[in-house]
């Protein structure tokens, strides 16, 4: 879009940018050696004349900044090309002891240079895109709580290291009320030695990551806010992707592929570009294949944006000025969780598109638990903010959330006034239109005839999921009305469903499983016909009968015989 485009150009050629950048390079190239480790390797490369220029850059400028490292690899630390760190037995005690304050291998993460290198995992085509010339500069914003040393400088390098130096305007960083000394003075002196403008807020309390967030955003004098985790890296060529498509279309946010770094070895493995982003009943984001359909789209180019349902939250680019016209973050959310969600379905919502960049890779130490508290408990957060845009967006879906969480309408939402305004304000479309345009895939069906416990006639038992994972069988229970595990849909695709777990029979005696939604009917059709009550397996012609015996808690496929022990109540409707 060539206006957009011309925005950019009249905002880099203002003077004082001029200057600005023209400064910070300057800086950079007079800054003394960096201290991590006092290593005298620590050479510092000179940046190209060119960098002097005023955009537009050319590409083999571009390419030439970010194959030129401040400092590089210190010789041969473990972990070099992402490989895998392996703590020797004689440490194992340690490296335990260590674990518990971050939740991953700290003792690792300490052995590898703050600097190592990775390799490249682009598909090949990614290597030569063609990206726009100008493209806009990015702030980098970075909230932490409790962050450990080497990860967080090990994010802040990689952001430098791999990013075009004209791009990068500057990186914030929000110190969420930690209690660790190294992020006290000795952040504030080490980020006075970086070679990009860094700079450090603190919240005054606990605020938790969302507000903390806020706090970074306001700062931000780049044209796009992009967003990382504190345990991060940045490879290769991750930022271009990102910013094209902003420039393409400001009302684009952007993901990379969040690519894993191992929580136990640091090593770097490469996600899949298969995967998008989902939920489920309880509000959880899950990553779900990405379907045919968006293949297709396409054109089966592995390459291209993918556009997904949702995003896992924690790193993406967003272009500043609509970052706050699309309504920035819910204030009203503690701590952590639900605002991926929420701004996953608000922007999209109302008009604006949420990709995945499959060109851009950022690796982030998944962990397996959160270190830190939860103030007010972990579970009343969550719910508090997941009932928050439960509330504002999803409409009478929010009752799956509920029926499935019962816990969540003990919490208090709060005042939402203001963020259903800002629904009206933005005239943002329904949650059904998400759901038919955006996500027919989803977990949530689009239309169902009922939900709530499904109790056999006989023996007055529910169905009850037994809160198993997928591929276990289904189970029963003393109807307890309290939704939960005893919660099922049936929809109008004729599935029998209980988050994303669909009822599957493969074989006409059983067992009855709880399998992942396919959609696609087969072993997951049931026909519920509300005059006899039964529930009958399309494939097989069998019924669902209670189970063989009263202490085998599983219903099982019979001959439909019309029995008492063959039909189910799908009566108590819960629309809590
Ligand atoms: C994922 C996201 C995360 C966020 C979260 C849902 C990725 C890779 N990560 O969680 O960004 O969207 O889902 O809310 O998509 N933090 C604070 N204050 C707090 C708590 C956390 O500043 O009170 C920081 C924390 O230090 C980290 C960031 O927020 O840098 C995200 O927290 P996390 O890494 O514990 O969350 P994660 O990756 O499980
Ligand atoms: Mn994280």
């Amino acid at each position: 879009n060539k206006n957009k485009n011309t925005e950019y150009i009249e905002k880099s050629h203002e003077k004082e940018e001029y200057r600005g950048k023209k400064a910070a390079i300057a800086a950079a190239l007079h800054r003394d050696a960096i201290d991590d480790g006092g290593n005298d390797e620590n050479e510092v490369d000179d940046v190209p004349e060119e960098g002097l220029l005023l955009p537009p850059y050319s590409r083999s400028q571009l390419k030439r900044w970010q194959k030129a490292p401040f400092v590089k690899p210190q010789g041969e630390l473990p972990g070099e090309m992402g490989k895998a760190v392996n703590i020797p037995i004689e440490q194992e005690k340690l490296m335990l002891d260590k674990f518990q304050e971050n939740q991953f291998n700290l003792l690792a993460s300490d052995m590898i240079s703050i600097n190592r290198s990775l390799t490249d995992v682009r598909f090949e085509k990614c290597k030569d895109k063609a990206y726009p010339n100008l493209l806009p500069t990015t702030s980098v914003v970075i909230v932490f709580h409790n962050e450990a040393w080497t990860t967080l400088i090990r994010t802040i390098w990689s952001t430098i290291n791999r990013s075009p130096r004209p791009l990068l305007k500057e990186i914030i960083l929000v110190d969420d009320a930690s209690e660790k000394e190294h992020l006290g003075k000795k952040l504030e002196d080490y980020i006075k030695t970086l070679p990009v403008p860094t700079h450090l807020f603190r919240t005054e309390n606990r605020s938790g990551l969302i507000r903390a967030r806020l706090l970074g955003a306001k700062h931000v004098k780049g044209d796009v806010i992009t967003f990382l985790d504190a345990h991060c890296e940045c490879t290769e060529g991750w930022l271009e992707p990102l910013l094209a498509r902003i420039v393409e279309d400001r009302s684009t946010v952007v993901c990379p592929i969040i690519d894993v770094i191992s929580d136990t070895t640091f090593e770097y493995i490469q996600a899949s570009d298969m995967t998008w982003g989902g939920f489920n009943w309880k509000l959880n984001f899950r990553w779900y294949r990405v379907p045919e359909r968006e293949m297709q789209r396409r054109g089966g180019d592995r390459t291209a944006p993918l556009r997904t349902p949702t995003m896992a939250g924690g790193l993406f680019a967003i272009d500043r000025d609509y970052f706050y016209k699309i309504g920035s973050y819910d204030q009203g959310m503690d701590i952590w969780g639900g605002e991926n969600l929420e701004m996953s379905f608000r922007v999209w919502m109302c008009g604006g598109t949420l990709e995945i960049a499959p060109c851009s890779h950022v690796g982030h130490v998944f962990r397996k638990t959160t270190p830190y508290s939860f103030p007010g408990g972990t579970g009343r957060v969550v719910n508090h903010n997941n009932a928050r845009l439960a509330e504002v967006w999803l409409d009478d879906w929010k009752h799956f959330y509920y029926n499935i969480n019962p816990g969540a309408l003990n919490v208090p939402v709060g005042d939402v006034s203001e963020r259903r305004a800002l629904r009206e304000k933005l005239k943002c479309k329904s949650f059904r239109w998400y759901l038919e345009n955006i996500y027919p895939e989803s977990q949530m069906p689009l239309d169902y005839y009922y939900l709530g416990e499904i109790r056999n006639a006989e023996t007055s038992n529910c169905l009850d999921t037994l809160g198993g994972k997928a591929g276990q069988p289904l189970g029963m229970g003393y109807c307890h009305g309290m939704g939960g595990n005893q919660v099922f849909a049936y929809t109008k695709r004729k599935q029998v469903m209980s988050d994303d777990n669909c009822l599957d029979a493969a074989h006409p005696r059983g067992p009855i499983k709880l399998i992942r939604c396919h959609g696609m009917r087969g072993n997951q059709e049931w026909t519920y016909d509300s005059k006899t009550r039964t529930i009958k397996h399309t494939n097989t012609g069998m019924c669902l009968d209670k189970p063989e015996a009263s202490d085998v808690w599983k219903p099982v496929l019979r001959p439909c015989d019309h029995s008492r022990g063959q039909q189910w109540l799908m009566q108590v409707d819960f629309k809590w």
